[in-house]
């Protein structure tokens, strides 16, 4: 018999490259997608999946919706990837973001541990939750203390500590993925890798003049979303529930993100990038840098695809795109 999964956030980023790696390793695949009034922005990510996947209309913050897929399923992993994923917009709705990316993983725990007790269950944690704090050695750990530094930081440490609860409180099978960012030419083009990458190139191609960002100062730990996804896989298929730190260990500022953007293209930041207020936000996280050795040593994952080879892909994408289109 095959594993069923059930993905919630199945047409995001994460939830694409997920379904794709289970469909190779012979699982069936459900997803949860919420109404929208634009269908093709739903699906653009998951369209190539369309006959081998299941997808049903739900929301997080619809507990029936929840507990009919999740009965009629019965799922024997669960990865919740659906949240408000976006650290600068969460200032502007903090309820929305607190209700989603809290409550609403509140409402998918309680409507697991209720009708189908026996599966696994993934939280997409994230390093915001680390914020302002970092380690002596300049990393952040399983072990570091999170101090959040965004509505979205802190709907992500409710949700965890929600995850922790459950697995000791009911014995239930919840793990947390604490993922450092992870990008691939899927990322949503608000996200700064994607917007650097996708405006360089249309400046390249004469169809832009001018990037315009927030801070350039702040760095980040990135890696590839395609590697990070087989991560969630192995963090349920480990023996016990545990939670683990998922990052590639090398971290770079926007600016050396923009810099290698720009030679590679054989543009001039100087001309082309300006900075803008509204891209700031009211408190930074400045610096992110992750310790994956627990998830190396015992789930025996590494990432394969390195920064250069992330951007690379991303470029030649864009590339390709606009190319067609002129
Ligand atoms: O690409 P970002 O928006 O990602 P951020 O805020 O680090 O969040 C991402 O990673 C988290 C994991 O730590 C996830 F949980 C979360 O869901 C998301 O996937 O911004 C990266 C950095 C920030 O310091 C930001 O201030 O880039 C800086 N930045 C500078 N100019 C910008 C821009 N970010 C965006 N989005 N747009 C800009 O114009």
């Amino acid at each position: 018999m095959k594993k069923k999964a059930l993905i919630t956030g199945i047409s995001g980023q994460d939830g694409s490259y997920l379904s794709e790696y289970l469909l190779e390793n012979n699982y069936e695949v459900f997803g949860i997608i919420r109404r929208n009034s634009i269908v093709e922005h739903q699906r653009n990510r998951i369209e190539q999946l369309d006959n081998q996947i299941n997808l049903e209309y739900g929301d997080l913050m619809d507990s029936s919706s929840l507990e009919r897929i999740l009965n009629a399923v019965q799922p024997n992993e669960i990865y919740n990837l659906a949240a408000q994923s976006h650290v600068r917009i969460s200032f502007e709705i903090p309820h929305f973001t607190l209700q989603t990316n809290g409550i609403g993983v509140l409402n998918l725990l309680e409507t697991f541990r209720t009708n189908c007790p026996t599966a696994k269950f993934y939280q997409a944690s994230s390093s915001e939750m680390f914020g302002r704090s970092v380690d002596d050695d300049n990393c952040q750990r399983e072990t570091t203390r999170f101090e959040p530094t965004s509505p979205y930081g802190c709907a992500k440490v409710l949700a965890y500590n929600l995850v922790k609860h459950y697995r000791f409180a009911y014995s239930l099978f919840c793990s947390n993925g604490i993922l450092f960012n992870h990008e691939s030419p899927r990322r949503g083009s608000n996200f700064v890798t994607n917007k650097v990458v996708k405006t360089a190139v249309e400046i390249k191609l004469g169809l832009k003049n001018k990037l315009i960002l927030g801070n350039m100062d702040s760095y980040r730990d990135w890696g590839h979303s395609k590697d990070y996804v087989v991560a969630m896989n192995k963090i349920l298929n480990h023996k016990e529930p545990d939670d683990f730190v998922i990052s590639t260990g090398i971290t770079r500022s926007v600016r050396d993100l923009c810099k290698y953007v720009f030679a590679k293209l054989n543009l001039e930041m100087d001309k082309h990038i300006f900075q803008d207020k509204k891209y700031m936000r009211p408190e930074e996280l400045k610096y992110l840098k992750g310790d994956s050795t627990k998830a190396r040593k015992i789930l025996n994952w590494q990432p394969k695809i390195s920064f250069e080879e992330l951007i690379d892909e991303m470029i030649d994408h864009w590339m390709d795109l606009f190319s067609k289109q002129k």
